[in-house]
């Protein structure tokens, strides 16, 4: 039955060509628990596509398809010691070589797997000349991780695709077929590490007990290239370890986690490290003390250092006091740049906010020159349309990474800072905040998996477009044709540009409802609210205009980037427009630059953001003789509600901006129900 559970492995479709490519043999000499994936996923995908049985082979023959490592010299022959070298860890070669024979060669059997799963995917995607292959893959970062911010107890915070994937009260005894299910879907993107609790963090997981069901996990993860992760929770020491404080300076705490870091490893000797939320949000941390973050930061990549592990710090220092909460994280470490330890490094979310339909980046990126910093991306869609609509993050994720920091001059991207192009970084690493559940999709809706898997794909690869990943996801989880091909990925090209439209257009950011980030609030009145929830706290509407004056006459937020990026900023003429109001209070009057005024312009922007829903829900309706039923049908269903909430929405916001602005809504935009 297609019901999405089998994510991006569910279509079995193959074009001519491709047929003619199937090899004769699998020859794979080696044994592991590794190589038997490997094995298994090419039997089982050969079988599928090719509905042929192909031997597999200890002897090589010509026609075979050939995996393995370095270590196996038969194979190097046909490749240089150098680009070998190159390969590093995890990447890898397929490359066709004499008698009909494609190598698919790696440093390591994690590499190899890779390969394999680039290898499936190019067959499932009919995409290359297949007969004679020649690619050269190395990922752009060293670690590329799934972070969850699942609850012990279950619940997943702003999750929206079922309950925790972690039956935590089940195991160790019980191992739920969906961990490997989890571990498989990863690898086929490169994925290679799992946060697996929530960065809001109970101390309860570093207890033995725990640590035991972590293990088991670790186990299943392991051949797949997975390393598993904790977030934990800062005052742990006192909180569980039976101390007074959790003070970093303190001798016996410090003991206390070199002692904890040692019992972890004996449990799980390639465990990968600590994510760790401290003075956000009401979590303990280190300034609980009078120490700083690098303080507490380097006291526990001290005790993890031994083992090879990491710290994972969080730079998304939330509490709401000061006149402007997207200068706070940059105010609180760009004074700490170059006194962390190298296994420590700085998580920074893109935007200097909180994951909006669109932020500029994290002022962050690239002034911190002297201290390792990693992007955390949001794949859960807290703010856009939680898994109800369809917005396809790939565009967001490359609009990030490509943005130009011009710390070091122009072309040092955010990709360029963060992945070792540009800076000497220990540590190169890239985190998602995971959308997965129970559900049997996994993911809500069934777009929702593009995200998991544009994510996963430009961890790999930030230069990769997206457009293309769209593509190659809709023929492995849907159908090749070609008129749902380009139909689908131009709806998921446009679909977070529509959700920035009927949300927060123009730069507008935060206009959610409070405590869930839903739908729209702009107007938020609720009692015990934060400060900055107060009303008009993020817009500033008022009867002269809308925005946030971030420019030099007001809290000069734009100082925190490098020149030309802040003089851009700074000037709403040369402001790009997209982020104008994040920058800018502007006159209801401003002229925009296509002539319109700012009233008239948002409405239109609003307004377009619907028609841009209805528009997808109208495309989706002409392909129903192109998917199956019931995938076709759920989808239907969401797009439905995505319309009436892009309705929602614009008449939200419009009607709420109208009572500051006092102006009508342009007549055009009438339209008789
Ligand atoms: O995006 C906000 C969320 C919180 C989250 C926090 C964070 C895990 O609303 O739910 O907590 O950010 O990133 O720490």
């Amino acid at each position: 039955k297609i019901d999405g559970s089998q994510l991006w492995f569910t279509n079995t479709e193959l074009n001519a060509e491709t047929i003619k490519a199937c090899p004769d043999y699998i020859y794979l000499s080696q044994k592991s628990e590794t190589y038997n994936i490997i094995k298994k996923e090419l039997q089982d995908n050969l079988n599928t596509l090719f509905n042929k049985d192909v031997k597999v082979i200890k002897k090589l023959k010509p026609g075979s398809l050939c995996v393995g490592t370095t270590a196996q010299k038969n194979l190097t022959t046909y490749f240089s010691d150098s680009e070998l070298k190159e390969l590093g860890n995890d990447g890898f070669i397929i490359r066709t070589v004499k008698n009909n024979n494609t190598i698919i060669i790696a440093n390591t059997e994690i590499g190899a797997l890779y390969g394999t799963y680039h290898y499936i995917r190019l067959l499932q995607t009919s995409k290359d000349d297949l007969v004679n292959l020649n690619i050269v893959e190395v990922p752009s970062y060293d670690r590329r991780l799934l972070n969850h911010w699942d609850n012990l107890n279950g619940t997943v915070e702003r999750g929206y695709a079922g309950h925790s994937l972690w039956q935590w009260d089940e195991l160790p005894a019980t191992i739920s077929p969906r961990y490997e299910a989890y571990a498989r879907a990863n690898a086929s993107i490169g994925i290679n590490g799992s946060v697996l609790n929530n960065v809001n963090a109970s101390p309860d997981i570093l207890k033995t007990e725990y640590l035991n069901k972590v293990s088991v996990i670790a186990k299943v993860f392991r051949p797949y290239g997975i390393k598993v992760y904790l977030s934990v929770n800062f005052a742990s020491p006192s909180v569980i370890g039976g101390l007074s404080d959790a003070n970093p300076k303190s001798a016996d705490v410090i003991q206390w986690w070199k002692d904890k870091a040692k019992e972890i490893y004996t449990i799980i000797p390639d465990f990968g490290g600590f994510l760790v939320k401290a003075n956000s949000e009401g979590q303990p941390g280190p300034n609980d003390y009078g120490c700083t973050h690098a303080d507490g930061a380097n006291m526990l990549a001290d005790a993890l250092q031994p083992y090879g592990g990491i710290v994972m710090w969080r730079a998304f220092v939330y509490n709401p006091k000061g006149n402007d909460r997207a200068k706070q994280s940059y105010d609180e470490f760009m004074p700490l740049d170059g006194q962390f330890r190298s296994n420590v490094i700085i998580q920074v979310k893109n935007g200097p906010v909180d994951f909006q339909p669109r932020e500029p980046i994290s002022s962050l990126f690239g002034q911190m020159k002297h201290t390792t910093l990693m992007p955390e991306l949001q794949i859960t869609k807290e703010y856009l349309g939680f898994s109800d609509h369809l917005s396809f993050l790939g565009t967001l994720f490359k609009e990030f990474l490509d943005t130009d920091t011009y710390t070091e001059g122009r072309n040092t991207t955010v990709s360029k800072v963060t992945d070792g192009s540009v800076f000497n970084d220990s540590i190169t690493a890239i985190a998602g905040v995971a959308n997965i559940g129970l559900d049997t999709n996994w993911c809500g809706h069934h777009f929702a998996q593009a995200n998991w898997y544009v994510f996963g794909k430009l961890a790999w690869n930030n230069q990769l477009s997206v457009r293309d990943v769209a593509k190659e996801w809709l023929m492995q989880t849907f159908s090749h044709d070609e008129d749902f091909v380009s139909s689908m990925s131009r709806v998921m090209m446009e679909s977070r540009e529509a959700v920035v439209n009927y949300m927060t257009p123009l730069g507008l950011h935060h206009l959610m409802g409070w405590g869930h980030h839903y739908g729209p609030e702009p107007w938020c009145v609720i009692e015990g609210a934060r400060p900055d929830w107060l009303p008009t706290y993020y817009h500033k509407a008022d009867s002269i205009g809308l925005g946030f004056n971030r420019s030099s006459t007001g809290t000069n937020a734009v100082a925190q980037y490098a020149e030309p990026l802040k003089s851009v900023y700074d000037d709403p003429k040369l402001c790009p427009e997209e982020l104008l109001l994040w920058f800018h209070h502007l006159p209801w009057d401003y002229e925009l630059n296509n002539g319109k005024d700012l009233w008239t312009e948002l409405c239109y922007r609003y307004n377009l953001g619907v028609e841009q829903a209805q528009q997808f829900e109208e495309t989706w309706n002409t392909l129903q003789n192109k998917v199956d039923m019931d995938r076709f049908k759920e989808v239907q269903q969401k797009l439905a509600t995505q319309v009436r909430e892009a309705i929602w929405w614009r008449d939200a916001c419009v009607l709420y901006f109208q009572t500051f602005s006092d102006r009508p809504i342009p007549h055009e935009l009438f339209k008789p129900v």
